[in-house]
């Protein structure tokens, strides 16, 4: 862990881990249901509102007066209308559904509208990402930077692809038909907590995606900028917990993908 990690800090990393030793007990269980003809659906569900509890006790005990924006319980105000917790309990639910250990808990701070600390972890490769505005970024406690590579084609780029009931499929085919001639290779892992947490640490070069919601960002924007990435909308601009879409790179990478995938006359 960094050396200077702040109270604040402390608080979101105890509440991620707590919740996450719930996840990765859960996550056992969930195994031996995927041969039951219903599957581990509902179990799963129960899963992530147990570890919402853990991390909505826990950050409400250390800090009582902050607000919230959670999955599962939505807004909740808090009286110090200063502070808000952006938190995504289980980021990857679809993975941990099917026994596929990339999925993590996600926990960001808003300090009058500013990100300015974010917590993601993965208790399945016990993998912690943590970044305070203007302190780095760091995985365990190494201090983590984004890749290097500045061409498309040396790039190793993470995506969303949109699913069943989410809207976009045709324009992330066109994209892809476009795209998929530049780049290295193109992943994608069903965690968006995870693909900005591994933009962070330069395991891949870039990453987009659109139609998310803010508490599958907040906390990767944070570690993504701290470790000297760019992380905006897809116009370029900062609003991506608005708007839901977000790209984030190395700057020069970022200005090299961005073309391909922005909603203002996209390389098509
Ligand atoms: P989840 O696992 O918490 O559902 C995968 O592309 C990413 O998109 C994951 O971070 C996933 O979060 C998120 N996601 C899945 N369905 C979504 C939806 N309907 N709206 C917004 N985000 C979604
Ligand atoms: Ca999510």
């Amino acid at each position: 862990m960094a050396l200077n990690v702040s109270p604040t800090l402390n608080v979101m990393i105890t509440a991620a881990r707590k919740a996450g030793r719930s996840l990765i007990r859960d996550f056992g269980e969930v195994e031996q249901l995927q041969v039951s003809v219903k599957g581990p659906a509902n179990f799963v569900s129960i899963a992530d509102t147990k570890a919402e509890e853990i991390i909505f006790r826990e950050l409400t005990k250390a800090r009582p007066g902050y607000g919230f924006l959670m999955e599962e319980r939505g807004f909740v105000e808090g009286a110090d209308s200063t502070h808000r917790w952006l938190v995504d309990p289980l980021d990857g639910t679809t993975n941990f559904l099917h026994s596929n250990p990339l999925f993590a808990v996600s926990i960001g701070l808003e300090r009058e509208g500013q990100l300015v600390a974010g917590v993601i972890y993965n208790p399945a490769t016990d993998e912690l990402f943590t970044a305070e505005k203007g302190k780095g970024a760091y995985m365990n406690d190494r201090r983590i930077r984004v890749a290097a590579r500045k061409t498309l084609a040396d790039a190793l780029l993470t995506t969303g692809i949109p699913h069943r009931g989410r809207d976009g499929h045709q324009r992330f085919l066109a994209e892809m038909e476009v795209l998929m001639r530049e780049v290295a290779g193109i992943r994608r892992t069903g965690s968006a907590a995870l693909d900005l947490s591994y933009v962070a640490a330069g395991r891949f070069d870039g990453y987009w995606e659109r139609n998310l919601k803010p508490w599958d960002m907040a906390a990767g924007i944070v570690i993504a900028r701290e470790a000297g990435g760019l992380a905006t909308d897809l116009e370029g601009t900062d609003k991506m917990l608005e708007s839901g879409d977000i790209i984030a790179a190395n700057i020069q990478m970022h200005k090299a993908l961005l073309p391909f995938v922005t909603n203002k006359g996209a390389k098509r």
